[in-house]
């Protein structure tokens, strides 16, 4: 007698068990569909791309426009065998020294519009050029 009440009870605690995992699964899965991951927005930024060869930004170190409160996503990448960077000093970028075929990712964000001259740290008279902030 006593046997079947322990097997009882052990079936019961088995079924609860069972149950809650269930139900918290249920729950996990509808909570996923309600609250989808929001989507990075940052495909939405429009961006630069920056290669550093034969000392010079992409062969003609070109004028970079962008405007005022829109961050413009900034890409650089050394192509040579020495080393570059590329700093912009009143817009606080600076991708310290990079190795050939290293890259760094920073953004162009101003407040204020104006011109702002980027260069090359290590080559600033043939690695420079400028960038451009427009009003909206
Ligand atoms: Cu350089």
């Amino acid at each position: 007698m006593l046997c079947l009440l322990i097997y009882e009870v052990l079936n019961n605690i088995i079924a609860i068990i069972v149950i809650s995992f269930v139900v918290v699964g249920t729950l996990w899965g509808v909570g996923n569909l309600i609250n989808r991951p929001e989507e990075s927005s940052i495909k939405n930024i429009s961006g630069v791309l920056l290669i550093a060869q034969n000392n010079a930004f992409n062969k003609t170190n070109p004028d970079i426009h962008s405007t005022v409160n829109v961050p413009k996503k900034l890409v650089v990448v050394n192509k040579d065998f020495v080393r570059h960077d590329l700093v912009v000093d009143e817009l606080k970028i600076n991708t310290a020294y990079l190795s050939s075929e290293q890259d760094f990712t920073t953004a162009i964000a101003s407040k204020e519009p104006g011109t702002f001259e980027y260069y090359c740290s290590l080559h600033p008279t043939t690695m420079q050029g400028k960038i451009i902030v427009n009003e909206k």
